[in-house]
């Protein structure tokens, strides 16, 4: 039953009627001789029972009492006991032991009623229900506050959206007030352990109260949290917000606040100057975010962080990069220069660029590293993949508690709340292989996106709603109260550092010229920007107040700025010196140490020795040793058996490969990650990587125990980690490329749950996978598993779109690239990515080995097998992976057919799995010694010298490419100019497959089989 459902049940159990007096009677019990007594004739009274102030008051005791249940009074714990256990109406209740000691959450009758002890009116009905009723409800005022004060709050420093001050009160507070007169606003309330805002005080006049709680909810902050479902987490927010003097700052602290002010609105008045007609999207109007961000950094630094990895979209970059990072200016200015770059890659335009900066925090004086992850302008793409390196820091600091490396994630109004991937990157914020143990996003909410006001572009009051899933507190601020500001990153920080969890700082500023310097936002947004255009910056607001404090004087404001002024000027002079710019300045994820005292071009053994495939064979068959009581599933048992068999007969099925190239890089020290959706036992039920014990505690829904081989194959061994991700594709993706730019020695694999669905990440795929080491230098060795192949499963389930990944290599089909003895390495040296179809367990160990044995890092997209999995003929044997073997990059045609190739009138090249429908068709047709078949296990880059070794063998026969996808789509438009290529255009090579198709598949099953027959029939016709 869920919660609310059980509380109505619970309530359902008061005294009929429910009226507040029978709740009373319900909350206190019927001993006191009060159930009979009229309701009192309040208003609040006339309110059904569920609707009043204590009925808050039960579901907090209830709330507290479902998660621990001694946190709540005695008297609580049995009447929710026995209310559960279905207790008649009014026998629930049993009346607390008169000495107990109160807990934090109970407010026993004498604290919230007082008076009645000392006064006359003890015993008279009627004025103690007052009594009761008025403090009740100013317990509702008091939640009303937490709850809905941010509604009120003077967020905005345009004023647009600030509620009308004599309705805002009454928004908040509903119909609690209704009671209350002038006269009641000067009398003295006992407050609620629910409330902070007495400080030492236990009791208010409630003219106090209420303003208190104003200060606290509905000034330059509001805050949301009243929806976290921990009591001590809300307690502990109440606590930063309402405790008084919490906002105090010393002038040490305002005159550091003012300095950054000063920088932060200096850099951007410098480059307006500079370089007036350049594209900057420059943060007027929301200066606050670099002293913001450097005041999580400090406080987070002193709570023991080290290392800040941050995603950031266009907005302000440049000045988080000078500012934040203190990335050298002169590096800043020269990429507004239009020089040369003077390295590799292609670069990417100024406020898209990454960063990393080692340095000492000077408030701290603690070292810290600072990286700002590169991204395109596909806003929000970068988050998952700040989050997958955070993770990966952590992973391989042995942070397990996150406490060392902190994520930062920036955002602006619009995409916040309109791009997906914030909603699936707020879901891996609690998976236990993708926390990163709390993130801080900061919100630059200058209430317009581009052109776009925010009542267009959301249907959610706020741009943050969508953190409200994960149970992340949002702090809204005025981002022209600086001091307010800071406060909330301080409690930023601190909440991150006590409860590892998200939050979420919402920065309502305003944007101060157009999207970018050089539009006019007067076309669109006329009022918003009449308004903006008579606002004064914050830097001078901010001064003003810390003047006519005497916290500084003119004369010092006016030196800090000429201060500053001077060093970005020396910066410019340098930088204008300057004739090259360098793209390896820009780097954001630097490999110390990989590639030093490497040869560029040579790529280690992948064979490995036949010792280490049976060791790890067998444990991979095994149950877990030294552990009789595991029980395993009967079927899992007879995939082991048949696993040793295989082992026993020196072959290999393709768990078994996968396996073997696991298990034996473990062995070798790199760390292997696999990740992906339900990728612990393989969406086809072959690779059962983690098995589970049949037997579960008694009523629980958690396995008792798991056992996974792979983890336990060597004492000395590199972690293995295996993880079943959520159902997404970007933000799984997105974390895994991540987590693969930070440890090159580590083998990280995605795989689709079908390669169909990987267009979903497509973003990760273009903008990171394919262009990110041309455009950022940024290397990464992350391999995707795509199960791909035309098996009658229809047009969702047969396509991994192998056609895009070829069509985006950047490897040239015109031109035959030269060759020498390492024409291999250096294709694959010079290419962006590379692509296979592997049709063998051998093959596919090999490629996965070879990704940790190359000198550098290239991502890898394999089409991965689905009937493969289980085809007797698609198994290797061990003399294929033993030492001395290496990863063949085509097959050549090895059966009859090749010893006597004159006699061969047709050459098939195919790839993938099309092969064992083509051997068999052939075997069939009795065309062995006439039909030669060759396959291309990696199709890019194009096995150029293999490929034409081949044609010049069968030197006479036709040429023909074989292949299950439909003409559009599969290898062919990749494979033809490169055999073109190849041969020098002298020899020509046909098609045979599937016709053109929008669909990459049909859904019917008798047209799949007419399909497959016509391809393979095709293909052998001679
Ligand atoms: C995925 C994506 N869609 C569209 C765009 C084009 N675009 C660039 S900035 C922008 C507006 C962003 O608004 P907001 O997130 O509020 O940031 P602001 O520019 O206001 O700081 C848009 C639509 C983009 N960069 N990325
Ligand atoms: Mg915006």
């Amino acid at each position: 039953m869920n919660r609310a459902r059980v509380l109505s049940h619970l309530l359902s159990r008061a005294p009929p009627g429910t009226p507040l007096a029978a709740a009373r009677t319900f909350l206190y019990g019927g001993t006191r001789g009060k159930a009979s007594a009229p309701p009192p004739p309040t208003a609040l009274a006339a309110e059904p029972f569920l609707n009043g102030s204590s009925s808050n008051y039960v579901e907090e005791m209830y709330t507290a009492w479902l998660q621990d249940p001694k946190s709540v009074h005695q008297s609580w714990d049995t009447f929710f006991r026995n209310a559960s256990a279905g207790a008649a109406p009014g026998t629930a209740y049993t009346a607390p032991p008169s000495l107990a000691e109160p807990t934090p959450h109970h407010v026993p009758l004498s604290s919230i009623a007082p008076a009645m002890s000392t006064s006359p009116m003890v015993g008279d009905a009627q004025i103690s229900d007052k009594v009761i009723d008025d403090h009740l409800a100013v317990q509702g005022i008091i939640r009303a506050y937490q709850i809905r004060g941010h509604s009120i709050a003077n967020l905005d420093p345009l004023g647009i959206n600030t509620v009308d001050p004599s309705q805002g009160r009454q928004l908040v507070v509903r119909n609690y007030m209704n009671r209350f007169s002038e006269e009641d606003m000067e009398r003295s309330f006992k407050l609620p352990m629910s409330t902070y805002v007495g400080g030492k005080e236990r009791q208010l006049p409630l003219k106090e109260i209420i303003q208190r709680l104003e200060n606290a909810y509905c000034r330059s902050i509001g805050v949301e949290f009243m929806f976290i479902n921990s009591l001590e987490q809300c307690n502990w927010i109440r606590q930063k917000f309402e405790s008084p003097g919490v906002m105090t700052m010393d002038s040490m602290e305002k005159r550091l606040l003012l300095a950054r002010l000063t920088r932060s609105h200096g850099f951007e008045a410098f480059l307006a100057r500079k370089f007036s007609s350049e594209k900057r999207f420059g943060l007027e109007g929301c200066e606050i975010l670099i002293p913001a961000m450097k005041q999580v950094i400090d406080r987070s630094t002193s709570l023991g962080v080290e290392s800040f990895v941050m995603g950031m979209p266009h907005r302000g970059r440049l000045n988080v990069l000078a500012n934040v990072c203190r990335k050298p200016l002169e590096h800043i200015f020269t990429q507004f220069a239009g020089l040369e770059s003077a390295d590799e890659g292609s670069g990417d335009v100024k406020y898209h660029l990454g960063t990393y900066q080692e340095r000492l925090n000077r408030v701290t004086n603690k070292n810290i590293r600072l990286a700002i992850v590169a991204n395109p302008s596909h806003l929000e793409a970068c988050d998952p993949v700040v989050q997958g390196k955070t993770r990966a820091e952590q992973f391989y600091h042995g942070d397990s508690e996150g406490k060392k490396v902190l994520s930062i994630l920036l955002h602006g109004d619009a995409a916040f709340s309109g791009q997906g991937i914030v909603y699936e990157t707020f879901h891996l914020s609690e998976l236990p292989e993708y926390t990163t143990h709390g993130t801080i996003h900061i919100v630059v909410n200058n209430q317009i996106g581009f052109t776009t006001d925010p009542r267009m572009s959301r249907s959610s009051p706020y741009c943050t709603d969508v953190a409200r899933v994960v149970n992340a507190p949002i702090f809204h601020v005025n981002a022209d109260d600086p001091e307010a500001v800071m406060h909330v990153c301080n409690v930023a920080a601190d909440w991150r550092s006590t409860f590892h969890k998200d939050v979420v700082i919402d920065l309502v500023c305003y944007r101060r010229n157009g999207h970018n310097e050089i539009d006019e936002p007067m076309f669109t947004q006329p009022l918003m920007y009449t308004r903006i255009r008579k606002l004064k910056p914050v830097i001078e607001l901010y001064g003003d107040k810390l003047i006519s404090e005497g916290v500084v004087t003119p004369e010092e404001v006016k030196e800090v700025k000429d201060k500053y002024e001077k060093i970005l000027e020396t910066a410019f002079s340098v930088a204008k010196q300057e004739t090259q710019v360098f793209n390896k300045h820009w780097i954001d994820s630097p490999w110390s140490g990989f590639f030093e005292g490497k040869d560029p071009l040579k790529i280690s053994p992948t064979g490995v020795h036949e010792d280490t495939l049976k060791h790890i064979g067998k444990k991979f068959s095994s149950a877990p040793p030294n552990a009789s009581d595991f029980v395993i599933h009967r079927g899992i048992q007879r995939i082991l058996n048949s696993r040793m068999e295989m082992v026993e007969s020196r072959t290999a099925d393709w768990a078994l490969g996968e396996a073997m190239a696991f298990g034996s890089l473990l062995k070798e020290g790199t760390h292997v990650r696999l990740s992906g959706q339900d990728v612990e036992r393989g969406t086809f039920s072959h690779r059962h990587h983690v098995l589970h014990h049949q037997k579960a505690f008694k009523d629980t829904s958690v396995d008792k125990s798991q056992y996974n081989a792979l983890a336990n194959l060597y004492r000395d061994q590199a972690p293995y980690t295996v993880c079943n991700s959520s159902l997404s594709e970007y933000a799984v993706l997105g974390f895994e490329l991540g987590f693969s730019m930070t440890n090159p020695n580590a083998l990280v694999i995605w795989e689709a749950q079908f390669g169909d669905f990987n267009n979903t990440a497509q973003c990760i795929i273009d903008q990171f996978m394919s262009s990110g080491q041309s455009k950022w230098i940024r290397q990464s060795g992350l391999v995707l598993l795509l199960p791909h192949g035309m098996e009658g499963m229809g047009p969702e389930h047969s396509s991994a779109r192998l056609e895009r990944f070829l069509q985006m290599t950047s490897d040239d089909p015109d031109v035959l690239p030269p060759f020498s003895d390492d024409f291999a390495i250096r294709q694959l040296s010079d290419i962006n990515w590379i692509v296979a179809n592997c049709s063998t367990p051998a093959s596919y160990f090999h490629i996965l080995r070879r990704q940790i044995a190359l000198p550098f890092r290239k991502p890898l997209i394999i089409m991965t097998p689905k009937s493969l999995l289980r085809l007797p003929e698609a198994r290797s044997s061990f003399d294929e992976m033993i030492e001395g073997t290496e990863f063949q990059r085509m097959y050549p045609e090895a059966g009859p057919a090749s010893n006597n190739p004159a006699n061969v009138k047709r050459l098939i090249f195919c790839s993938g799995r099309v092969y064992y429908d083509l051997l068999q068709a052939r075997k069939e047709a009795g065309l062995e010694e006439k039909i030669a078949i060759a396959r291309v296990e990696q199709i890019a880059p194009f096995p150029y010298d293999l490929v034409m070794k081949e044609c010049a063998k069968y030197a006479d026969a036709e040429l023909v490419w074989s292949q299950e996808e439909h003409k559009n789509m599969g290898a062919w438009s990749y494979i033809q100019p490169r055999i073109s290529t190849a041969l020098n255009h002298e020899r020509h090579i046909s098609y045979a497959g599937r016709p053109v198709s929008a669909s990459p598949a049909t859904g019917n099953k008798k047209t799949h089989i007419r399909e497959s027959k016509q391809l393979l029939e095709d293909s052998l016709a001679l």
